[in-house]
């Protein structure tokens, strides 16, 4: 029987082995390529005051629907049936054993759409965001010596990530310390390197420089408000 991964690789004509594909994000993005925006969870302005109308709306529409639309353009042009079976994050988290010529665009472009479908769910409308469960709670306990340092360092990852990029909590090997943050750049997403996130903020200015100009800062602060802990803790399971 042949999977979903050989064929996407006999159909690029990619070789070499993909790592296992991380199914975290298949909610709320499109499965399989051409790929297309999902929609919000919420309205525009659900995240208001944190995150404006505006924002959230030039955000989803307009760059996220450009990432997709020059995703699809490349695959288009490296053959007709490259990803018809592939789901977002299957495609960036093996982006390095596609044939040269996609490997670019999928990782920036590729990476764009997934992070974003992803970043999306990772927001609730404050006040019905719940919060972090039992084990989470012990895991954040252990490695950050709990909430307050948690944001501690997820402030300092997000404001010291050079320019534009994301910052990330991830699952972490180190025993004794279960979870960590680390930030990329760009649109790299940690799958790529066969780490498993389980939140992302995007600090790219466009998440946040309407309301905030350059105060990266104060939109991380703020956006602490709307974290998803139901869909964290989902993802930390
Ligand atoms: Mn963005």
């Amino acid at each position: 029987m042949i999977t979903r991964r050989e064929m996407l690789l006999s159909t690029i004509g990619g070789c070499g082995s993909l790592l296992l594909a991380p199914r975290l994000f298949a909610q709320g993005a499109a499965a399989t390529g051409p790929y297309t925006l999902p929609p919000l969870p919420y309205a525009y302005d659900a995240l208001e005051p944190h995150i404006d109308a505006e924002t959230m709306t030039i955000h989803h529409t307009k760059h996220h629907q450009a990432y997709i639309d020059k995703l699809n353009a490349a695959l288009a042009a490296a053959g007709p049936t490259a990803t018809k079976e592939v789901s977002i994050a299957e495609l960036v988290a093996g982006y390095k054993s596609l044939p040269e010529a996609l490997q670019t665009a999928v990782r920036n472009q590729g990476g764009g759409h997934l992070n974003h479908s992803w970043f999306w769910t990772m927001m609730a409308k404050p006040g019905t965001g719940g919060a972090p469960s039992k084990e989470l709670t012990k895991d954040l306990d252990a490695s950050f010596g709990g909430m307050d340092g948690f944001k501690k360092e997820l402030l300092a990852k997000a404001t010291g990530q050079f320019g534009s990029g994301w910052a990330w909590l991830v699952k972490n090997k180190a025993p004794g310390r279960p979870l960590a943050l680390i930030s990329t750049a760009n649109q790299d997403n940690p799958i790529s390197d066969e780490i498993t996130p389980i939140l992302g903020i995007d600090v790219w200015e466009h998440a946040y420089y309407l309301k905030y100009r350059n105060q990266r800062p104060a939109y991380v602060e703020a956006w602490c408000n709307l974290i998803h802990w139901n869909r964290v803790n989902e993802l930390h399971k």
